[in-house]
């Protein structure tokens, strides 16, 4: 393992010192380390992986030096545009350090979501021209050897990180103004939610969606619980609601809705009456961490509310939630944005049946629903 207060501290010796990018579950520990000790305008939370890209290379126009960019490999989808369109050799040539959670690593039991990412992580880099080492216990030499290569060829260069590479670090995660929690708030919208249809987003939300309906003893035939595709899930119920009489509610988190929230846009503009937006914002990417994300800091019912949605509602209790849902339901273009502590059972386990299950089922209990 490695040290990873060590690991951090040698990158600021080796005056890399600009953080960017977008918090992973597996560089968890790495990620805790930068926020706490990173001043903020040095350590930025991006909205989405391609921005990050976007940002370190802004940092190096005006500085000459190199950002250190932290992605899962999930998100080299989201980079790959502006690493090949900008700072790649045929481009602009704008070095950078991309540090990666190998996610789905080849013979490293994880997530169906991740499997395939896994398969092609390297690959991808490969097919981008983008050096990479697999970080090792030797890593100074490897930080070394990115360093030098990205003064010789001012290029993108790569750590992919295995898991459990790093030393545990806890973040020191300041307290919510808020109490409910997210699985508080599911609790009380699956029950006002019947017999309608969920959509929910990538991480614990899901999660907590599929513990609740086995605990009741109910089917997952309502639930598309998205395991991956962050970002996506509002433009999955979207596409959903088009053909459907039934409402679908769309159960996003600020990290997710802040990651594409251009897609926001063109929903507002083409939803039916159907399509219902739910967001429980705790200010956080709670689900691999805690990292902030600045959905504290923005008016996300304003910004719904540019796009075309017409209705905002807000709630912090359980209360408020249950008496805003009429209007939510019986409403076209409504929201509802749900404000919770972060937290979750230490026991929370994951959804046991398949993607391709869950896809089935839905579908099954979709069928006779058309409009
Ligand atoms: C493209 C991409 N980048 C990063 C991740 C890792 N990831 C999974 S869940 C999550 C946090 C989601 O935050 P939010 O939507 O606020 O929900 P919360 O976890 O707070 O409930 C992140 C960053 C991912 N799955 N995909």
């Amino acid at each position: 393992m490695i040290d990873t207060k060590e690991f951090y501290d040698y990158l600021l010796k080796k005056d890399l010192s600009f953080f960017v990018g977008v918090p992973d579950s597996l560089l968890k520990n790495l990620c805790a380390c930068i926020t706490d000790n990173c001043s903020k305008k040095n350590n930025i939370i991006a909205a989405n992986e391609g921005n990050a890209i976007g940002i370190s290379s802004g940092y190096y126009l005006s500085t000459g030096k190199p950002g250190v960019v932290y992605m899962q490999n999930s998100g080299i989808g989201n980079a790959v545009n502006p690493l090949l369109s900008l700072a790649s050799d045929e481009v602009y040539k704008i070095p950078m350090l991309l540090l990666i959670g190998y996610r789905g690593e080849p013979g490293i039991k994880d997530e169906p979501q991740h499997k395939k990412q896994g398969e092609v992580t390297l690959a991808l880099l490969e097919a981008m021209d983008i050096k990479y080492l697999v970080l090792d216990t030797n890593y100074k030499e490897q930080i070394d050897e990115c360093y030098n290569y990205m003064k010789e060829y001012e290029q993108p260069v790569a750590l992919v990180i295995r898991k459990n590479t790093f030393t545990d670090y806890k973040l020191s995660i300041s307290n919510s103004p808020y109490e409910l929690t997210r699985e508080e708030a599911l609790k009380t919208l699956i029950d006002l939610i019947g017999n309608d249809f969920i959509v929910s987003t990538t991480g614990k939300t899901s999660r907590e969606i599929f513990e609740i309906r086995e605990a009741r003893g109910e089917g997952h035939g309502n639930d598309f619980l998205t395991v991956g595709s962050m970002g996506h899930t509002a433009s999955i119920a979207f596409g959903m609601s088009l053909n459907t009489k039934k409402n679908i509610y769309c159960i996003d988190g600020d990290g997710s809705f802040i990651m594409h929230t251009g897609g926001f846009g063109i929903i507002a503009n083409n939803a039916d009456s159907n399509f219902k937006y739910i967001l429980i914002n705790n200010g956080a990417h709670e689900s691999v961490g805690g990292q902030p994300t600045v959905g504290f800091d923005i008016n996300v019912g304003k910004i719904l509310e540019g796009f075309g949605f017409k209705n905002i509602y807000e709630a912090k209790t359980k209360e408020e939630i249950k008496s805003s849902f009429l209007n939510l339901k019986n409403e076209k273009l409504a929201c509802l944005i749900i404000y919770t502590k972060q937290g979750s059972r230490s026991d929370l386990g994951r959804p046991t049946i398949t993607p391709i299950e869950n896809k089935k089922m839905l579908m099954m209990a979709l069928k006779g629903e058309e409009k």
